[in-house]
């Protein structure tokens, strides 16, 4: 039998998030599910940078609050690894709007609305392999 090698998905702690303390908490959970952090730093995102990782949504009415939202403060990125590592975290994160997230997930058990025009969803994570590849490329350069 071989082993496949492990997948690696960016995870991105959101300036909300590490606001209110929660970083340790988000990153529990995911070492907590068995996952290796293989990288982690903090970092305040320029706006060159969110053009970058956000290129899919810069022609979308909601990404002038998204670069507000995401320059307001540090972040804590983190590339974390294992197999299904993608499909793994993107379950323990829940889906993007927080008010409909269920419980047992992070954006279900610590997010809400805050009727800001940004939905501030305390985290972020890789979609896909490709997708992960390509930010950890950004937020990570050296690793590359
Ligand atoms: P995801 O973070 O669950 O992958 P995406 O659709 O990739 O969700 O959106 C990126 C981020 O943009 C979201 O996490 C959220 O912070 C913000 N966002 C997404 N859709 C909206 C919206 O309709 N209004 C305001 N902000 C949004
Ligand atoms: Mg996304």
């Amino acid at each position: 039998m071989t082993n496949q090698a492990p997948g690696r998905i960016l995870i991105l702690v959101k300036p909300d998030a590490v606001e209110r303390r929660l970083t340790g908490e988000i990153l529990r959970r995911v070492e907590a599910k068995g996952y290796d952090l293989v990288a982690l730093k903090v970092v305040t995102p320029t706006p060159e940078l969110l053009a970058e990782h956000y290129a899919e949504h810069i022609a979308k009415p909601f990404y002038p609050s998204i670069v507000e939202y995401m320059t307001s403060g540090p972040v804590v990125a983190a590339v974390a690894s294992g197999h299904r590592v993608v499909e793994g975290c993107r379950s323990l994160m829940g889906p993007t709007e927080p008010t409909l997230a269920a419980p047992g997930t992070i954006r279900g058990d610590l997010g809400r609305d805050w009727g800001t025009d940004a939905m501030k969803n305390l985290v972020h994570g890789s979609d896909s392999d490709e997708s992960a590849a390509r930010e950890i490329a950004i937020w990570f350069p050296e690793l590359v």
